[in-house]
């Protein structure tokens, strides 16, 4: 599957978390790409790379940024028609779980993102549901992700 992360502007440092976590889907053969908010424009990475899965890695102090860039992923989504799910991790959502249903996301990742994320996509490939995965809180899922066998 191919999927986005999204990350908030960059400082010094690299995402660290998203970098780790990006090695982590490459390795179990998913294709990743990285877009920064303050950077460029959504909607292009969402065409040119179509993920199927948006991993949004957000601290409180940016939370805003992600409910605007969701904002515009949701528009293309309703727009084209597609299922691209939506999940967050990083400290916002373990600190303020709320998020899940504010933001409607698919799933919410708190602590324990390396070895829950493989097994939210592992699921969401296979179209199974969701639940029972420890640290991950979600929506069940039950619509598979058409492949496209390019
Ligand atoms: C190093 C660090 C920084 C570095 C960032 C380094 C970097 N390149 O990422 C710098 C100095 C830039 C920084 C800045 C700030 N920081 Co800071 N920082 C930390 C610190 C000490 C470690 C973070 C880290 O590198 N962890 C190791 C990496 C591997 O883990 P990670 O990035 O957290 O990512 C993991 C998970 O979060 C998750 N994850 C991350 N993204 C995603 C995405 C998806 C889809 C999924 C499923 C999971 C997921 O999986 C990752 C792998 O396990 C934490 C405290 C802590 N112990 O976590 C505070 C912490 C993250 N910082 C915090 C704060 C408040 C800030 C600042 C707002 C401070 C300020 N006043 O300016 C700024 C905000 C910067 C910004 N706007 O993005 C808070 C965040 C609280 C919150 N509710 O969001 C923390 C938790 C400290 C605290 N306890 O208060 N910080």
């Amino acid at each position: 599957m191919n999927i986005l992360f999204v990350s908030s502007q960059q400082f010094f440092a690299e995402p660290i978390g998203i970098l780790q976590l990006s090695a982590i889907c490459k390795q179990l053969g998913h294709q990743t790409r990285l877009f920064v908010i303050t950077r460029s424009t959504l909607v292009q990475d969402l065409e040119e790379f179509r993920p199927d899965v948006i991993g949004y890695g957000t601290m409180s102090a940016n939370a805003g940024l992600f409910l605007e860039a969701d904002r515009v992923v949701q528009r293309y989504i309703d727009c084209w028609d597609m299922r691209i799910y939506r999940i967050m991790g990083g400290p916002h959502p373990t600190y303020f779980p709320e998020v899940f249903t504010q933001m409607s996301l698919d799933a919410i990742v708190q602590e324990g993102d390396d070895y829950a994320l493989p097994k939210l996509l592992q699921r969401i490939q296979e179209g199974i549901d969701l639940s029972g995965i420890p640290s991950a809180f979600i929506k069940n899922l039950r619509d598979p992700i058409p492949h496209d066998p390019q």
